[in-house]
């Protein structure tokens, strides 16, 4: 068998998904997301100009070999734009094998360990108010798990993904105004002082069923990260995600000392190298890679092995950023992983995109129900693609009030 042509598309609604088809001799197509969020174009020429002229001709069952062969024959490894690159292409072999063998990729795996996966929604708002109507229409949905933001009284913009004023529920992530960023100011002080009862008042309403689940975004230092975390204990959060900026694998060990709350983390990692002595020394307890930058499901299913062994659960990132394709990458791990915790879930169900992906997963009362269609369980319209090109955009930046650049 052999793999014969393969091909990317750049765009989507809302969205610049990147999007792999990989052909081969034997009629079957398998499908991969590469979608770097706002940085779309450089996976894309990754994959047209190094990896795609290197993949045809080779089996595409082997894909353990193929993983290997661009990850250690590019010597310059890792990184968002490889990994996600590769990544796109392991999630593609997988979709084939599973074709060929006529199942659902979580049989390929090992089977399912539960019938629905627990998924978690964003609530936000420009306030406290704001912020508690949109929890409660959450829940009114069916769901049993809500990451909670709002914005900070005083602050002199939006805090991380709130709107920037009351009722105008934008698309936090990118702003397509162009490639040059908007400014955020950031106030770590002001948050520190009002997050903690703002997440008390959630809980007092919504009583102690609800998980509630808040993002710091990595704003800040680990002995501040170390007080609010014991500040937020009486709230009883499913987790504290990335309190302190991800690369630094010591972070969390002053946090750890202080506070029993449970902390998520590595949404920007590539590797199970960014990782292992965070999980190895249990400083965290839900680990946060996506399948689209750590490489794909040869990659990622590396780490949630490394991860079972010491009690630290999965919460993969599912921002809207990325596609139903590595969504339904996700969808088939979720069903399979024995230390399955939560995963983040925005992006399916949007008519235009249900168009573009015709998918077979399904979500219901807060659970994803995966496929039983052989593969990934996810298609793509490449007529319907057309109706899309590259619009660019970008991440807001972070400075502090003096000017000082911080972390987004
Ligand atoms: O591209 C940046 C987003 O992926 C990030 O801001 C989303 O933090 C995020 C989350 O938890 O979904
Ligand atoms: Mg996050």
């Amino acid at each position: 068998m052999k793999i014969t042509d393969a091909k990317v598309f750049v765009g989507g609604p809302g969205k610049n998904y990147v999007t792999l088809k990989i052909m081969t001799d034997q009629g079957i197509h398998g499908l991969g997301d590469a979608t770097l969020n706002n940085r779309e174009t450089l996976p894309a020429a990754y994959l047209r100009d190094y990896l795609i002229p290197n993949l045809i001709g080779t089996d595409p069952r082997n894909s353990e070999d193929i993983w290997q062969f661009f990850y250690r024959g590019a010597y310059f490894r890792g990184g968002p734009i490889a990994m996600a690159a590769f990544g796109a292409i392991d999630m593609a072999l997988w979709d084939i094998k599973g074709k060929l063998a006529g199942l659902p990729l979580y049989q390929l795996f090992g089977g399912k360990s539960r019938e629905g996966a627990m998924v978690y929604a964003h609530a936000t708002g420009a306030d406290l108010d704001e912020l508690l109507d949109s929890v409660a229409q959450y829940v009114e949905q069916g769901y049993k798990a809500v990451r909670v933001q709002c914005g900070i009284p005083g602050m002199p913009t939006a805090g991380y993904a709130v709107p920037d004023k009351k009722g105008n529920i934008r698309n936090y992530i990118t702003d397509f105004s162009g490639i040059r960023p908007r400014v955020e100011i950031w106030e770590t002080d002001r948050y520190m002082r009002y997050m903690p009862e703002a997440l008390a008042r959630i809980r007092a309403r919504f009583g102690p069923e609800l998980k509630l689940l808040h993002d710091v975004h990595h704003r800040l230092l680990p002995r501040e990260a170390a007080a609010f975390a014991r500040a937020v204990e009486p709230v009883n959060l499913f987790w504290l995600e990335d309190p302190t900026p991800a690369e630094d694998q010591d972070a969390l060990r002053l946090l750890r000392q202080h506070s029993t709350v449970p902390v998520a983390i590595g949404e920007v990692f590539n590797s199970i190298w960014d990782c292992n002595r965070l999980i190895e020394d249990e400083l965290i307890d839900f680990i946060r890679v996506a399948v689209t930058y750590v490489g794909g499901i040869t990659h990622v299913k590396r780490i949630v092995d490394l991860a079972g062994l010491h009690h630290v659960r999965t919460g993969f990132h599912g921002a809207p950023s990325h596609s139903p394709i590595s969504m339904a990458a996700q969808a088939h791990l979720n069903a399979w992983a024995p230390n399955f915790g939560i995963q983040e879930y925005l992006v399916l169900g949007t008519p235009e995109c249900d168009a573009l992906f015709p998918c077979g997963h399904r979500m219901e009362n807060g659970m994803v129900h995966v496929s039983d269609a052989p593969g990934l369980g996810v298609d793509f319209d490449e007529k319907e693609s057309g109706r899309y090109e590259y619009r660019p955009g970008s991440h807001p930046v972070v400075r502090l009030e003096d000017g000082t650049m911080w972390n987004y």
